[in-house]
């Protein structure tokens, strides 16, 4: 309100002094304290024209933006798309490049339903396992084909994104480039990390107020550097040992398998380390391992660790990408360990179907090495020292 009012303020003072206090018609002034009426002529109005003439609307010739489909390194994994929000005109192409040892894909939905991550390799026999539906595993692209325009009518899938190549005789798939030619807000997603998620603001094709390629670059580069502070963080955080007494006079140890920054919750910075690595206990105590995302326990005396994906050939057609049941079916003999069985939690984690803990005792002393079957690539292992009861 007070705004308001010196804004009428200034505006009355303007109009005096333009028009050297002249009004545009004859106004009656009273003064209150000598009820003498005071009359002011108008010799001269002021006129004011203001003319406009509309610049032309230049539209900008189309870009290619570059941005990252995600970060991190070996056990750092920054599952964000960086930027998370990119302006762009119409027009522009965005290609994402991967970054980090992860897996992720760069995917704009159609209005239907989005495919199913797992499908059932027969739908009329489901011993036949499970796989990897081969909508969300590969390119939606034809080999060689068109970049696709995407307006949120069509389903884009860049498939799994990997330095790696998804399957035998296939290049690897590490770039994704889409083309808006339509203003509007977008959405992006990462089948394999549902809060891995980016918005692509399309602005008219003449907008000057966008920003260029030097910044797009400096912005994804701070939010980088944010995770991975987060990612230092949550590796202190979490990597001294954690027990307390169980009932029967043992000790129950807990082990992050996989951690996210306790301060912040964030679940785009994630380290895909068992912390404490290194475990040592005394035998007859418990190992709890809590997961932070998709992560599994796998003791197994039989090295090569077992793949998750078993690609199964096809005479027509990219291979099937069959969930190992192995890593995928958990597997627990008895709740006491026995180096002599494959033990494997499963997926476990705050949405895994498997619940997100998961414990064995040890009882007899030695030295267990254990991984994570999921992402025991990148490194993902531990250790478990038993020592005898004292
Ligand atoms: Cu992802």
């Amino acid at each position: 309100m007070s705004r308001q009012i010196c804004f009428l303020t200034v505006l009355a003072v303007a109009v005096l002094l333009l028009s050297g206090c002249q009004m545009a018609a004859p106004a009656m002034v009273t003064d209150a304290s000598r009820e003498v009426p005071v009359t002011v002529e108008v010799t001269k109005e002021v006129e004011v024209v203001v003319t406009a003439t509309p610049e032309p609307m230049m539209a900008y010739d189309p870009r290619e933006i570059f941005v990252l489909a995600a970060g991190g390194q070996d056990t750092s994994s920054v599952q964000a798309f960086l930027p998370a929000t990119i302006h762009i005109r119409a027009g522009d192409t965005v290609t994402w490049k991967l970054a980090g040892d992860d897996a992720h894909t760069v995917t704009l939905f159609s209005h239907e339903s989005p495919p199913e991550f797992v499908l059932p390799v027969d739908m009329a026999d489901p011993t036949k396992g499970a796989m990897v539906n081969p909508l969300v595993a590969f390119p939606s692209r034809i080999p060689g084909g068109p970049v696709e325009s995407y307006d949120g009518h069509i389903f884009v899938n860049s498939g799994q994104l990997s330095h790696e190549p998804a399957g035998p005789d296939a290049p690897p798939n590490n770039t994704f480039s889409v083309n808006f030619p339509t203003p509007g807000i977008y959405k992006v997603h990462c089948y394999f990390h549902p809060w891995h998620t980016a918005t692509v603001v399309v602005h008219e094709n003449t907008d000057a107020d966008v920003p260029d390629q030097a910044a797009i670059d400096a912005q994804a580069e701070a939010e980088l550097a944010s995770y991975l502070a987060q990612i230092d963080m949550a590796r202190e955080q979490h990597n001294l040992p954690v027990n307390m007494p169980a009932a029967d006079g043992s000790t129950l140890w807990f082990v992050q398998a996989g951690a996210v920054n306790a301060l912040t919750g964030d679940f785009h910075a994630q380290v895909y380390e068992f912390l404490p690595r290194d475990l040592t206990i005394k035998a007859g105590d418990t190992v709890v391992w809590v997961s932070a995302e998709f992560h599994s326990v796998v003791l197994d005396d039989a090295p090569p660790a077992p793949e998750p994906i078993l690609p199964q050939m096809q005479e027509n057609g990219p291979p099937l990408l069959v969930l190992n049941p192995e890593v995928f079916a958990p597997m627990r003999p008895s709740p006491v360990y026995d180096p002599a069985q494959y033990f494997n939690s499963a997926d476990i984690g705050p949405i895994a179907a498997n619940g997100a803990a998961w414990a064995l005792t040890f009882m007899e002393p030695g030295v267990y090495t254990y991984l994570c079957g999921l992402h025991h690539q990148m490194g993902m292992e531990g250790t478990i020292v038993v020592e005898p009861m004292e």
